[in-house]
């Protein structure tokens, strides 16, 4: 059974079990990264990170245009060399009963019936990553929704000109994260408890 979105929303207690055992993880030095330490599946709290950590969710989708142009090896550089981390992946053929709900708020706008059927159209790979502030960080990593307007350097704004075509989803609050990896992962979220093991390197 996999995890839960509200076990991760939550931050699952890994980190604590970890932050316990060891205490402050500034412990955590140089020559623990060194060696490695805290790698692979291990607690997070082994793996450098601090109690109070923020742990924040984004499930990023690219759409079915990222998925028809190739481009979803480059978005997913991006996340990675930001220095996120991948928790699950999936590429999935959208229902239509999903597309509708994951929109829901959008449902009175007139490009509602477009925007679903743009979603079912071709497969999309759904994504969890995981990093501090993930949500808001991976937001201005998207950029603008139309992506004429999208700064460049963001994904939108180097990789899409149209705003029916704006390549990627991104979460846009932790709540809508949760619900949408609840909506999108369900039961069968299979996320991976794990850190790199560069982590200590990333973040303090
Ligand atoms: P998303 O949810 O897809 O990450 O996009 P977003 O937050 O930047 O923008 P949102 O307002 O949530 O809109 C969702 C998607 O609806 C399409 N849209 N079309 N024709 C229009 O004026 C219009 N406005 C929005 C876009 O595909 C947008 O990504
Ligand atoms: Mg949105």
């Amino acid at each position: 059974m996999g995890i839960m979105a509200r076990d991760l929303a939550s931050g699952d207690d890994a980190g604590r079990r970890g932050s316990t055992r060891r205490g402050s993880t500034r412990e955590l030095d140089a020559r623990d990264a060194g060696r490695g330490r805290g790698a692979g599946t291990r607690g997070r709290g082994d793996a450098g990170l601090t109690e109070s950590a923020e742990r924040f969710f984004v499930s990023s989708r690219c759409r079915p245009d990222g998925v028809q142009r190739g481009v979803v090896g480059e978005i997913i550089s991006r996340f990675e060399n930001k220095g996120m981390v991948l928790k699950a992946l999936k590429t999935y053929a959208c229902p239509k009963a999903v597309a509708e709900e994951h929109y829901r708020d959008l449902s009175s706008k007139p490009f509602f019936g477009d925007l679903v059927d743009y979603i079912c159209s071709g497969p999309v790979v759904a994504m969890i990553w995981e990093g501090p502030g993930a949500v808001k960080s991976a937001r201005l990593m998207i950029g603008a929704t139309n992506p004429l307007e999208s700064a460049p350097g963001t994904i939108r704004g180097d990789l899409a000109v149209e705003v029916g075509r704006n390549v990627i989803h991104g979460s846009d609050s932790v709540e809508s994260a949760e619900r949408e990896i609840a909506l999108w992962f369900g039961d069968e979220v299979g996320c991976v408890d794990w850190q790199p093991t560069i982590t200590p390197w990333v973040r303090e």
